[in-house]
């Protein structure tokens, strides 16, 4: 479809979603795009990738933009991934900015301006995991939003929501369409993300990495698609959808830890994340995972430009493959 094919009440908004790991952005985006799309685990630092997620309300489009949350580290990997963040904020129309109501509120603000004083655009807080906080009332919220507000001095408005529950969601997705200017919708054919299938088979792998695998091990991990071919009808025959993907470790040690006794740790992690995949092909999917020793693949540029992650102004000098 031409873009001057569009109707021409259409309007659109995007909206980047940002704050510390954990406040729960992806768990948000999801509830509002109404599947799950974007990986979550109770574990901080999931994304490591932003991306747009796109859902329409009669003839506005919202755009969201999940961005891996602001956190201190040296590590390269990490510097990385605060750079997603500021990149997913680039050139937005609005940011939010997620602070979960069970941690406190002047240790997330004052992490999270480190990486953007001065860079932010229009800016609305967004309170979440309202249905964790007993007998909250308005005062003691709007309380909250004044100590925000002096360290966000920008911060407009608030919203109080639960991303369990739904509580308080109709209010911010109101207040978007409200914000959103006639245009025409970037995703008019119905796409939902920026990224592609074999982008979130990666992520689905590195999901079920996240919950099954304990301690810091998530955190060792990457996820590389190494084959994706499509499913194809031959005939009156379709073809399974066929992936091949590495689970790079940091260690030998760990390598053994993935793959578990006999295999059934990375069976395990196999068979939960072809499912989701399944879901999202919408058919039969032969999934191959295979695990690597990466000794240090978090520094390695050529790992990290291969599972998205480009340079940032902060980044140290780095291994090259030669
Ligand atoms: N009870 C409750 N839990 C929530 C809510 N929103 C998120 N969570 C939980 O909080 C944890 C973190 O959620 P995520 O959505 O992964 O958080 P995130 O901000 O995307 O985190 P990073 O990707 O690490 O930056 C998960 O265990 C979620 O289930 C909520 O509204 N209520
Ligand atoms: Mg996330």
């Amino acid at each position: 479809m031409l873009l001057t094919d569009q109707h021409p009440h259409n309007k659109h908004i995007m909206a980047a979603l940002l704050g510390r790991p954990n406040a729960g952005k992806s768990t948000l985006i999801n509830h509002l795009i109404g599947y799950d799309l974007s990986i979550v685990s109770h574990k901080p630092q999931t994304t490591r990738n932003q991306f747009q997620c796109a859902f329409t309300i009669d003839k506005t489009e919202i755009v969201l933009v999940d961005t891996p949350g602001i956190h201190s580290s040296t590590l390269e990997l990490n510097i990385r991934m605060n750079g997603q963040a500021q990149f997913g904020a680039d050139g937005v129309d609005l940011n939010l900015i997620l602070i979960d109501l069970t941690e406190s509120i002047e240790g997330q603000v004052k992490h999270f301006l480190k990486e953007f004083e001065g860079k932010l655009a229009r800016s609305w807080v967004v309170f979440t995991k309202s249905d964790l906080v007993k007998n909250l009332n308005e005062a003691e919220i709007e309380e909250k939003f004044q100590q925000v507000k002096s360290l966000l001095v920008d911060a407009e408005k608030y919203f109080v929501v639960s991303a369990k529950n739904g509580d308080g969601v109709h209010l911010l997705t109101g207040d978007l369409c409200d914000a959103a200017e006639p245009g025409p919708h970037l995703y008019p054919d119905g796409a939902v993300s920026n990224k592609n299938q074999r982008f979130f088979a990666s992520e689905y792998i590195r999901e079920q990495a996240f919950h099954t695998l304990q301690d810091e091990l998530p955190y060792e991990l990457a996820v590389v698609i190494d084959e994706f071919f499509d499913a194809k009808t031959k005939g009156e025959k379709t073809e399974n959808t066929k992936i091949s993907a590495s689970i790079l470790v940091n260690r030998p040690s760990q390598r053994a830890i993935v793959v578990g006794k006999k295999g059934a740790v990375i069976k395990d992690i196999g068979t939960k994340a072809r499912k989701k995949i399944e879901a999202m092909v919408g058919g039969k999917v032969y999934l191959n995972l295979h695990v690597k020793v990466s000794p240090k693949w978090f520094k390695n540029n050529f790992v990290l430009d291969e599972i998205g992650l480009p340079r940032t102004q902060k980044s140290h000098r780095v291994w090259r493959k030669k």
